[in-house]
């Protein structure tokens, strides 16, 4: 019998666990629209609570809530601050310009964390020639970064400098808990300089779907007209709200669990000779040529990732990956790589 695959595409292929699933099944559920969903209203006050903003709106997936987080703090023409491997630049597919109207200005980052004098040396002085600059977006921690967990004092400052030029500040936090765990810094702290901060329930923290937006209660009053606009004013959403409060209850310590695994997938490659850095949080990118001639052979092998281009590879860890599945990974390579 072949042994199922180890799936290290992403952190988003997680199914929900027997526990997750008793929670959904049992939810007590309404019309959300109406605001009558009483799971999903437990869930938006527990995501404002931890985040430490007055007010939370769940919404079906982190892409929504970063292009609803846009949409509500610019107007069309504008200018929006992000780092060059960002999630709405790379992966939203055009998004910002279909619903905002909007430019992305990408400054180059490291690691996929910006440098706060350079978002203070962008911006310009009004004009009329000039697009406003209105918003500066962090993604914490960073996708294409490598999973890279901000340094505190960098959040600060560029939400600072973005405030002191008068432009709004959101936090794309899809995986705020990774950089949370990873930092042992809490994610109301870590988000204290943004206006909005986004989290994902469908990535590390293994729900199904969903993610909050949240912020002050103006602010998220507006991102539910925005929400509805875009059709993603769900029903009885109480079932997928349930997974998040379970997977916020269950699942967010754990997640070191997930780093501790990518630190020794990225020893065991290390000792078939490949050059790995040690990884801050879930993830691992590794460069290698041929990626994806290297990605259809361990798919073949029952190891599935993915090629981010034609010499970058990445790998997350997650709750359905354990140690079995780090050491099966590791053979898959060496024998792919003849090693
Ligand atoms: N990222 C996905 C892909 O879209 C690339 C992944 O597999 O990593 N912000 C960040 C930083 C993300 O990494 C993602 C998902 C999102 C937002 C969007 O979340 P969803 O997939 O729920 O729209």
């Amino acid at each position: 019998m072949s042994l199922p695959p180890i799936d290290l595409r992403s952190d988003t292929v997680t199914r929900p666990s027997p526990g997750m699933r008793r929670a959904m099944a049992e939810a007590e559920v309404g019309d959300d629209v109406y605001g009558e969903d009483p799971t999903v209203n437990r869930l938006e006050a527990v995501a404002a609570e931890r985040l430490g903003k007055e007010a939370a709106l769940f919404v079906p997936s982190g892409t929504m809530a970063n292009q609803i987080a846009i949409r509500c703090q610019t107007e069309p023409g504008d200018e929006v601050m992000v780092e060059a491997g960002a999630h709405p630049f790379h992966y939203e597919a055009g998004g910002t310009g279909l619903i905002s109207g909007v430019l992305l200005r990408t400054l180059p980052g490291e690691g996929g964390v910006l440098d706060p004098a350079l978002v203070a040396a962008t911006f310009r002085d009004a004009d009329v020639h000039a697009a406003p600059q209105t918003l500066v977006c962090v993604e914490d921690t960073s996708n294409r970064g490598g999973g890279t967990v901000w340094p505190l004092e960098r959040l600060d400052a560029v939400a600072a400098a973005a405030h002191a030029h008068g432009a709004a500040t959101h936090m794309d936090g899809a995986r705020l808990f990774n950089a949370v765990v990873a930092s042992g810094i809490d994610p109301a702290r870590r988000a204290a300089g943004y206006d909005t901060v986004s989290f994902c329930l469908s990535k590390g923290l293994g729900a199904p779907v969903g993610s909050l937006l949240c912020g002050r209660r103006e602010r998220v009053h507006k991102a539910r007209r925005v929400r509805k606009s875009l059709g993603g004013g769900m029903r009885q959403a109480g079932f997928l709200a349930a997974a998040g409060l379970y997977a916020l209850e269950h699942h967010v310590q754990r997640l070191g669990d997930d780093h501790a695994r990518a630190a020794a997938l990225a020893h065991g490659l290390g000792e078939l000779g490949l050059v790995v850095a040690a990884p801050p949080t879930n993830m691992l990118y590794l460069e290698l040529p041929e990626a994806r001639s290297v990605v259809a052979a361990l798919r073949e092998r029952g190891v599935l990732c993915s090629a981010v281009d034609a010499r970058r590879i990445r790998l997350v860890t997650h709750l359905d990956v354990d140690d079995a599945g780090i050491r099966r990974t590791v053979q898959a390579f060496a024998q792919v790589l003849g090693r």
